[in-house]
């Protein structure tokens, strides 16, 4: 029986219950590629981390890389490492540069695609190598040599519907070839990709799919010789030549350089993975992914993706809803969002509401059938103080369903408060301060 539960524990403890950006919350995660296998989600990002070797060295570092999987886009479960440089015989040892990845489907075998360091009898700089499963969460296992004539790194891949596989990756221009029906050698020569704007500054991190026959060649760049946007061009070929689109994100709020990313489609609804430095403001080599919502317009053209925090998905009111990834928020100094600890960001942000009816709003929480009987809130207050949280249907006024009387303390405590109202289905909800003594959240939740 003991060791059953720890067995339980052991599966649980992998699992991951966040719905916001970021979605990952235990570990740095850049450079999202998502894709969608056997009906599910599976991510592959690239894994920075303060470099170990040297950690003055304010640059990109990456040892390995782990694969996650979701079905919901709400709990993502970590399946560990699945390829770490010094496991690779052609990539050195010691290089910390193991950049965007991506992973694609063929006859029921999974191809990992990864750059970095070669060993100097494989090639000169960063190569693209291949790992190969039978699962998408692995176990991956590395080729011997990465692939000839790859010199670069952000690999991308693509199969058309004719079974034909391509690899666009960048490295001295933005280049692709077509893959031989092993996946893993160049069918001929590399070309440069014709028809996309010039000017600007860098461009990098192609990442091609294919909606209603168009094909949709995207990238970041450094349109505007600022931070990373990502942009599009469109295309009736997966070779090229494309036309230009436009830009899909603009430049970093919080000036991140690098954006990197991926669009895919599931259950219906299409999605930009990308990345920001949430838990690292100050140096923007420690990136998270995100997940916001794509749409397109009538003639296939894509509409901007604004960065949001509350990014998608249906939160459970029984889990912990973080207000701090708010949907709306009174727009002046009355509610303020900070780390919990800034010594260790993961823990992550708390809202502090600063004055008499200051307010913040999160969207789409599942209540349920209505058999949720109090809210619990992880709360801190020194004055003591109290707030109302409201519940609405989308588009509804909100209106009050508990109070959350925080007593005068200096320790945060989990306080719980019963309902006044039944709450069903999904609602958005609103908590605001009554008076003005300041009140602090952590958490809110719903039993
Ligand atoms: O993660 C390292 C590099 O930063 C990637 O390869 C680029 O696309 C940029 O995101």
């Amino acid at each position: 029986m003991k060791k059953y539960v720890l067995v339980v524990l052991a599966i649980l403890s992998t699992i991951q219950v966040f719905s916001q950006n970021p979605i990952i919350r235990d570990q740095f995660t850049a450079d999202p590629t998502a894709r969608v296998f056997e009906g599910k989600v599976f991510l592959f990002p690239s894994h920075d981390i303060i470099s170990p070797i040297e950690p003055e060295r304010k640059w990109f570092s990456m040892e390995d890389y782990h694969v996650f999987s979701s079905e919901n886009l709400v709990d993502w479960k970590d399946h560990g490492v699945i390829v770490t440089q010094n496991k690779v015989p052609w990539v050195r040892e010691d290089s910390y540069a193991m950049w965007a990845p991506d992973a694609i489907e063929k006859n029921g075998k999974y191809y990992f695609y990864f750059p970095a360091m070669a060993k100097p009898e494989f090639g000169r700089g960063s190569m693209i190598g291949v790992a190969i499963a039978d699962h998408p969460e692995g176990p991956y296992t590395p080729l011997d040599k990465p692939i000839a004539g790859t010199n670069g790194i952000d690999p991308g891949l693509f199969i058309d519907k004719d079974g034909q596989a391509y690899l666009y990756w960048c490295g001295g221009g933005m280049w692709v070839a077509k893959l031989k029906p092993n996946m893993i050698e160049l069918d001929g020569e590399r070309h440069q990709v014709q028809g996309l704007p010039t000017g600007g500054g860098l461009k990098e991190g192609p990442f091609l799919f294919e909606r209603n026959g168009i094909y949709y060649y995207t990238y970041p760049w450094v349109k505007n010789n600022t931070t990373e946007v990502l942009y599009y061009c469109m295309g009736d070929n997966p070779m090229g030549p494309f036309k230009d689109g436009g830009v899909i994100m603009d430049e970093s709020p919080v000036g991140c350089w690098t954006n990197h990313h991926s669009i895919v489609e599931y259950k219906n609804q299409w999605y930009l993975f990308y990345h920001h430095n949430d838990y690292s403001p100050d140096f923007d080599k420690n990136r998270s992914a995100r997940i916001d919502s794509v749409h397109f317009n009538s003639d296939g053209t894509i509409q901007k993706v604004i960065t949001t925090l509350r990014g998608v998905g249906i939160t459970n009111a029984e889990k912990e809803i973080n207000l701090d990834r708010y949907s709306g928020i009174q727009s002046d100094t009355t509610v303020l969002v900070t780390f919990i600890n800034p010594v260790n960001k993961f823990e992550g942000w708390k809202t502090i509401f600063n004055k008499e009816g200051a307010w913040i709003r999160y969207n789409n929480v599942d209540f349920g059938a209505g058999a949720l009987k109090k809210v619990m809130a992880r709360v801190y207050s020194a004055r003591g103080g109290t707030l109302t949280v409201s519940a609405g249907k989308n588009g509804d006024v909100p209106s009050p369903i508990a109070r959350i009387e925080v007593p005068p303390s200096g320790k945060w405590s989990v306080l719980d408060f019963n309902l006044s109202r039944t709450v069903r289905g999904v609602q958005d909800i609103f908590v605001s301060l009554n008076g003005n003594n300041r009140v602090q959240i952590d958490w809110i939740s719903f039993e």
